[in-house]
């Protein structure tokens, strides 16, 4: 653990580490929730920044750099107190810099948000509350001046998703491209219907905005009472449709099943959730979104199952190099599990439908 507090005195914090421990199993960056031993200093959340996935680790601070300023200076502006337990504070190291590189790897520090809850598993309540954070966080960053950059080039980029699989396809580097023509067939039958977002926005028709981009339940921290305290994981702010932030969350909240359930009648569209989150999130978003955007939500759903199903198979077909996996088989579990919550939805989209419009017009 010495290095651990090596790198921790990098930074410039109050008080004296005195305990350093692994918290959380993302899958992509580690975490670590750093003690220190005075009653007024605060705890950090020390972060090793996976920078095989978010390679300009510059371009990535600098971006949550200003979202956290931005998301900040508006609640100065509503008056709300308690703010470093509403937004993600970063801590400089002592040279000024928003993360230290030991020549291997990348590290960040937050200020360790106490007293926060996440939820893994969900209800209707909390689906209600994290709609409502989800829509807030968006209308918050619709005029932040700075430049957002994708932080993951062509991130939720249906063609581009589309893309790397047909390229996985050629490759066939793992050899495992016969024993699944089954899925392959289901992703192609639905490719072009699915870069509808994309034909939309370069006919002008849908704008691109600043979305989280990893819209799980367990990226929202509620405070004791159950009521929001604020968004976390903000790697993946970027621009992109609004689809996606609805889409992925519904993807992993409103599943009855696990995202890699190995039992497949497990999966399928948990419609009170949907119902719950659609709105919560219309609550505070549909004031700056466009008819287009609430009429495709349905859509948004089933486009980020969908492309969940094709990024977990490409990592299959490429030898699993991207995702952590907990078994050898785990990213096509994941797929079987993402394409059967596909179908679900695509059988409630009538039932999806009508409740958008009854949360936008309070009409069934
Ligand atoms: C990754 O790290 P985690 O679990 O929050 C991934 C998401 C996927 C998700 C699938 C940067 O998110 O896009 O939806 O796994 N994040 C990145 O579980 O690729
Ligand atoms: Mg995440």
């Amino acid at each position: 653990m010495d290095k651990y507090f090596d790198l921790v005195n990098k930074f410039d914090l109050k008080g004296t580490p005195e305990g350093i421990a692994p918290l959380g199993a993302g899958h992509i960056n580690d975490s670590f929730r750093v003690k220190t031993k005075e009653a007024d200093a605060p705890d950090y959340l020390l972060q090793r920044i996976n920078h095989a996935i978010f390679k300009d680790v510059e371009l990535l601070q600098n971006n949550i750099q200003h979202v956290t300023n931005h998301i900040r200076k508006k609640l100065r502006a509503k008056g709300e107190t308690d703010i470093e337990r509403k937004t993600l504070t970063i801590i400089p190291t002592k040279s000024g810099k928003l993360f230290h590189f030991d020549g291997e790897n990348y590290w960040r520090l937050y200020l360790f948000i106490s007293g926060g809850k996440g939820y893994d598993s969900i209800s209707p309540e909390l689906a209600n509350e994290a709609g409502k954070a989800f829509g807030e966080f968006q209308g918050y960053l619709a005029d932040i001046p700075e430049k957002i950059e994708e932080t993951i080039p062509n991130f939720h980029n249906m063609e581009f998703r589309l893309e790397e699989f047909r390229e996985a396809l050629k490759n066939d580097k793992a050899g495992r491209v016969a024993a699944n023509q089954g899925i392959i067939k289901e992703i192609e039958s639905r490719a072009e219907e699915m870069c509808k977002a994309n034909r939309l926005n370069r006919e002008g028709k849908l704008p691109k905005r600043i979305n989280h981009c990893d819209t799980k339940v367990n990226n929202v921290l509620f405070g004791e009472d159950g009521k929001i305290l604020c968004v976390v994981d903000l790697d993946t702010v970027m621009p992109g449709f609004v689809l996606s932030d609805f889409g992925d969350f519904i993807r992993t909240g409103a599943n009855t099943g696990d995202e890699d359930d190995a039992d497949l009648n497990k999966v399928g569209v948990n419609l009170a959730i949907f119902e719950a989150y659609t709105r919560g999130y219309l609550e505070t978003a549909k004031s700056f979104l466009l008819p287009i955007e609430i009429e495709n939500l349905p859509f948004g759903a089933r486009l980020l199952t969908y492309m969940q199903t094709v990024r977990f198979f490409t990592d299959y077909l490429n030898g699993d190099t991207y995702y952590k996996i907990h078994s050898p088989e785990h990213n096509l579990q994941r797929t079987k599990a993402q394409l059967k919550l596909l179908q679900s939805l695509e059988l409630n989209e009538g039932k999806m439908a009508a409740i958008v419009k009854e949360c936008t017009t309070g009409r069934k």
